[in-house]
């Protein structure tokens, strides 16, 4: 007899599923046993926030869905934050919980929680899984959250449902439904007709693109010489140290001269566009010609757009003559955007924000993968950090939920375990979950982690400035992150100094170990850059 926690092991081993994330309770114990027998790895990690936002990132590194398991009541609970952003950023996630077994007692309230009805509005896929149907509604599952857009299944398997008999039989194939080629002649016919009238035009590429599109994108755009700008989940979709970049759009720093950029363009090509990522409302308030091959973040279609393969209206775009020619018509927007990072100030015992990513992309190798916490330091790094290959940056962007950048790191380094990877965090987000540096250093997965550290929430204390709004209650006091790191066995330390930053950064991806690295900055600087 097969059991039904061995027969949902079994169907996640054979989809390729090689580690989960998580942390467990006695209810998931049997399940968690029986992935250790079907071969796959159980990510121990000290928060089941930090377990889905990590698996969300190895599996879409991977092209398959990240699976967390967790226990009943208070572990499912702590899924809301990975599962939000899952849902929002577009990540594939499988998220898999214990829960009350059906026929326990009705006074049986002890960690019940209406789990299925709390993530259904942010879960397109929730089920739970018998003995009968585990064949069914696994697969589906992990089909369902490779659905492009990206996003989260969910399923509950109680402790004594595990262990009851699995239906006979084979895992139902569940294929992907690739995006239509329909038309695909007739939209690459449109675009160049939009484009062969256009002054000033601006492809804005977005979280929609699949990054194995990037070779025939970046071959179009080279082809046509098209500006283009990016927004940041997609950083690196495109060579941003090009001349033809223009800059990152979606509420990064400098977004008044990205916005100005938009503003200018007379054509704006929507390439993958989502406005998940866009803080502001220009995606609704100009007309955009949309290049979309599957719907938005929560299955939104923008008003007129169709839905075609990129791949198959690249392959019509590639190879034909541009419809016209364009000069650097965004200069002034370019170059207005690298001044802003070099108007520095000084401020003794900080180090100036600019200083901090230059430092840093100067030694670190081209397929460093990066990842950011929430707050000011987003913004910067969202800017400017020069991303070269595609899948080498990684934010929430779509939710924007602070303590992503640590867990992040850890899911990247696991699933791409040769590339470098950089954390840059703030200290507030880095007091939310340092402890998983414990887990780097267990599982292997050694990653730099810069902390900028300014003694606030710096990116809300300027909000409250920018509201006229006294400072109240968005400074906190010091935490030694260099004894943070080091009491999760992992070296720290503290630089105001850039080539002290950046040797030592050098070294640690030379010797694949990880370090801490606490640079002090002034929050007053930030603004300068907004
Ligand atoms: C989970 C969560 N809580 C609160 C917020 C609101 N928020 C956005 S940025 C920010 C400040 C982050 O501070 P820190 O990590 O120190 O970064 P800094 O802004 O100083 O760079 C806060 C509280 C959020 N985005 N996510």
């Amino acid at each position: 007899m097969t059991s039904t926690a061995a027969a949902t092991a079994k169907v996640l081993a054979d989809a390729g599923v090689e580690r989960v994330f998580g942390l467990p309770g006695g209810e998931v114990l049997v399940l968690m046993d029986e992935l250790r027998r079907a071969g796959v790895d159980f990510v121990l990690m000290r928060h089941e926030a930090n377990a889905g936002i990590a698996a969300a990132v190895y599996g879409k590194l991977r092209r398959q869905p990240g699976v967390v398991l967790t226990t009943l009541g208070p572990g499912a609970a702590n899924l809301m934050l990975p599962m939000s952003n899952a849902c929002l950023d577009c990540e594939p996630l499988l998220a898999i919980s214990a829960q009350i077994p059906d026929d326990f007692p009705a006074s049986h309230t002890h960690q019940l929680l209406p789990l299925h009805e709390t993530y259904r509005p942010i879960a397109r896929y929730v089920e739970k899984i018998t003995g009968a149907n585990v064949l069914d509604v696994v697969p589906q599952a992990l089909a369902r959250c490779m659905e492009r857009p990206f996003g989260v299944s969910y399923l509950t398997l109680s402790a004594r449902e595990a262990l009851k008999p699995a239906a006979d039989g084979a895992a139902r194939v569940v294929a992907a439904t690739p995006p239509s080629t329909a038309g695909a002649r007739e939209h690459a016919a449109a675009l160049a007709d939009a484009l062969r009238s256009s002054k000033r035009p601006l492809v804005v590429i977005g979280l929609g693109i699949d990054a194995a599109n990037a070779a025939a994108i970046r071959r179009w755009l080279t082809e046509w010489n098209l500006p283009v700008a990016v927004t940041p989940k997609v950083k690196g979709i495109v060579d941003e140290t090009a001349d033809s970049f223009v800059g990152v759009a979606g509420g990064m720093a400098a977004d008044g001269v990205v916005c100005g950029a938009i503003a200018a363009a007379d054509v704006v090509v929507g390439f993958g566009l989502d406005p998940v990522e866009i803080d502001k409302t220009w995606h609704a308030d100009r007309p955009i010609h949309w290049v979309l091959e599957s719907p938005n973040a929560c299955g939104v279609v923008p008003a007129g757009a169709a839905l075609v393969s990129h791949r198959a209206l690249l392959d019509a775009l590639v190879g034909e003559r541009p419809p016209a020619a364009w000069t650097e018509p965004f200069r002034e927007f370019q170059d207005a955007r690298k001044r802003m990072l070099a108007d520095r100030t000084t401020s003794p015992g900080t180090m100036w924000p600019g200083d901090i990513v230059e430092a840093l992309a100067s030694v670190m190798p081209r397929d460093t993968i990066v990842t950011t916490d929430v707050g000011s330091h987003k913004y910067l790094f969202g800017q400017y950090w020069p991303s070269r290959e595609p899948e080498t940056f990684w934010m929430s962007n779509g939710l924007s939920g602070m303590a992503y950048g640590l867990s992040a790191a850890i899911g990247a380094r696991l699933a791409r375990p040769d590339a470098p990877v950089l954390a840059a965090v703030g200290d507030g987000g880095f007091s939310m979950n340092a402890q998983e540096l414990e887990t780097a250093q267990r599982v292997g997965a050694p990653f730099v982690t810069v902390v900028l550290e300014d003694g606030s929430y710096s990116l809300i204390k300027i909000s409250q400035a920018g509201k006229k709004l006294p400072p109240y209650r968005t400074e906190f006091g010091p935490i030694d992150t260099v004894k943070m790191a080091e009491a999760c066995g992992v070296a720290g330390l503290r630089t105001s100094n850039p080539d002290e930053l950046a040797s030592a950064a050098r070294q640690a991806v030379a010797d694949r170990r990880s370090l801490v690295i606490a640079v002090p900055v002034n929050d007053a600087d930030y603004p300068r850059l907004f």
